[in-house]
């Protein structure tokens, strides 16, 4: 265990509280004040990007209500196809922080987002899905503070995931907005937002790793701190690290233990500094070709989610997350991938909860590798990864990182990039297996992963309405990858689009019947095959894209769920095939 103070923990020095708050979310405690901003803001549009010659940067001038978290696509009437950029401004009283260091803690802001302070700039942050703290002792006033935020959701070649990209480098489908990604835009406040006090020096960085040991597992636990004295205690009782536990209190989808950690910073015998953690312990990994969870072969039966709600659009809700997940386990699944992006850390209380296997992806989907922007492209989608690992690594649920999703490989470069993601990955987080989603699984760069997460559409966009060549060619392909590979394979997306209530006998393309029928057969398909570690159904629920001839009420209609999570004859037909796992 160290406890030596941060280089970057000191109380002048900005970049401080930027790291603290990516490593330790905030919490409230004796210790320390995390305040919620989220409820009704003030919000306002900016198509000519005006607002800061005009200096809404002090306040925002004729603003309409909106609510955070919340994307305002589906919000405020009138602005669906609206990208930005926009303004968002919330005035608050100082709640009593103390002496205390302070900042504004934002889980998610798509695409970028700039932020003031009582008229003063905090700082910006490039990038959706993932959290920035902007620390902001120095600005804030006793009383009234006027918090502005102005959002950028435009679409780029230089941004990740990229968007206006040439189509020779996308699946040749046009959207409006022109995405290459197969999911809506949506932009706003997506997360809480959070006015954090957290010690001077106090606890700024903490890392967990549970290693397999005999007949049982050895957590090791890693402090940040300032000076002083660290405590640890598990459930109430002083432990050192090392700390020795049994094989039974490690976590797993069939037995969700969660243990309280609890740390401690005492000077000259005061407390300075507390931080608690519900943790599971567990261990994951890849031996041979089967993916193993505590050293024992797991499988993966879930879906892809997207983060994706009418009204709401990719703002969270606690409630949704929970239903979603809570109907997961209800059908059997024990796992679900984060496409294509980070999910709300709330999400994975409830996932760490409840027991389901997570596969983290970043948000870099669609990558491309034509010259045109690619440095930094690439330099944003390593900077994602790192700040996803920071913000999970001591997840017991995170089982896996993506680094990517169907990134296109028709570029000399592209193996080599994708290479580098993974091994950056690994290099930061060297206890989880990496890899990537693909559906080119025999493009060169397949290698680089640990684990082959394959998207494969026999069924759909290959041999449509062709039940039975749908089986067997993935049959043949999932043999064919494992025969040159010798990995696992996780089926990270498969399936087909139904429209909720249409029918036809027999199965027929967009009929539940089908959708239900196809998913059943490609399941069984899988299964013949003990290196296939898992089967994730595109999609759990239905989500909505952008608008393209392809694309019937601009929904995606792959999900199990409808967008409003009602069953579709899928969701019973997986029922019946998972009820019976052990894991349940
Ligand atoms: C895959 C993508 C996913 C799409 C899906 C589909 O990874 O984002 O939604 O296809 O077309 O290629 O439904």
């Amino acid at each position: 265990m160290t406890h030596a103070p941060h280089p970057d923990n000191r109380p002048d020095d900005p970049a401080s509280l930027t790291q603290t708050g990516r490593m330790l979310r905030p919490q409230t405690n004796g210790c320390r004040v995390a305040h919620d901003l989220s409820g009704v803001w003030s919000f306002r549009l900016d198509p000519d990007d005006e607002g800061r010659e005009r200096g809404w940067c002090r306040g925002v001038p004729e603003p309409v209500p909106a609510g955070v978290p919340g994307s305002w696509n589906e919000q405020v009437p009138g602005a669906r196809d609206e990208l930005g950029p926009a303004w968002y401004e919330r005035r608050f009283e100082l709640p009593p922080v103390g002496d205390r260091q302070v900042g504004i803690r934002f889980g998610s802001a798509v695409y970028a987002a700039e932020v003031w302070l009582n008229g003063e700039r905090l700082g910006e942050h490039e990038g959706g899905h993932l959290p920035f703290m902007l620390p902001c002792s120095a600005a804030l006033a006793d009383g009234e503070n006027v918090l502005v935020v102005r959002v950028d959701g435009r679409l780029g070649r230089d941004r990740v995931p990229p968007g206006l990209v040439p189509a020779e480098h996308t699946h040749g489908v046009t959207f409006h907005p022109d995405v290459s990604f197969d999911f809506f835009p949506f932009a706003g406040i997506h997360r809480k937002v959070e006015l954090v006090a957290t010690p001077w020096l106090g606890i700024s960085g903490l890392r967990l790793e549970t290693v397999l040991d005999g007949a049982g597992a050895a957590l090791f636990v890693q402090v940040e701190a300032g000076e002083g004295e660290v405590t640890l205690a598990l459930d109430g009782e002083r432990i050192t690290s090392p700390h020795r536990v049994e094989r039974e209190r490690l976590w797993c989808p069939q037995s969700p233990r969660l243990h309280l950690l609890e740390v401690e910073l005492r000077r000259g015998g005061t407390l300075v500094d507390r931080y608690t953690l519900p943790v599971g312990l567990r261990v994951a990994g890849v031996e041979g070709d089967r993916l193993l969870l505590n050293g024992e072969p797991v499988e993966l039966r879930g879906f892809g989610r997207h983060e994706d709600f009418p009204v709401l659009g990719r703002g969270t809700a606690p409630a949704v997350a929970a239903r979603d997940l809570l109907l997961m386990r209800q059908l059997g699944a024990n796992s679900f991938r984060t496409a294509h992006y980070p999910c709300d850390e709330e999400t994975l209380d409830i996932a760490d909860r409840l027991g389901l296997l997570v596969i983290a992806e970043t948000p870099a989907v669609g990558l491309y590798f034509a010259d045109e922007d690619l440095p930094r492209r690439q330099e944003l989608a390593l900077r994602f990864a790192a700040e996803l690992i920071a913000r999970d690594r001591n997840r017991a649920c995170v089982i896996a990182w993506s680094v990517a999703n169907e990134p296109r490989m028709n570029y000399p470069g592209a193996a080599a990039a994708l290479g580098q993601l993974c091994d950056a990955a690994r290099a930061l987080d060297g206890t989880r297996p990496v890899g990537y989603a693909t559906d080119l699984p025999d493009s060169p760069g397949v290698d680089a992963a640990d684990v082959i997460f394959l998207n494969a559409y026999p069924g759909w966009y290959k041999y449509p309405a062709r039940l039975e060549t749908a089986e067997s060619a993935l049959g043949e392909q999932l043999d064919r990858i494992h025969g040159q590979h010798g990995k696992p394979i996780v089926i990270t997306e498969f399936g087909a689009d139904a429209i909720p209530g249409s029918h036809a006998d027999p199965p027929a393309l967009w009929s539940e019947e089908y959708q239900a029928e196809l998913i059943e057969r490609l399941i069984r398909v899988a299964a013949q095959r003990p290196f296939v570690a898992g089967t994730h159904v595109w999609a759990f629920a239905d989500f909505a894209t952008a608008q393209g001839t392809h694309r019937p009420q601009s929904i995606n209609f792959k999900g199990v769920f409808t967008r409003e999570r009602q069953p579709k004859l899928a969701a019973r037909r997986l029922n019946i095939l998972w009820r019976n796992h052990a894991d349940r």
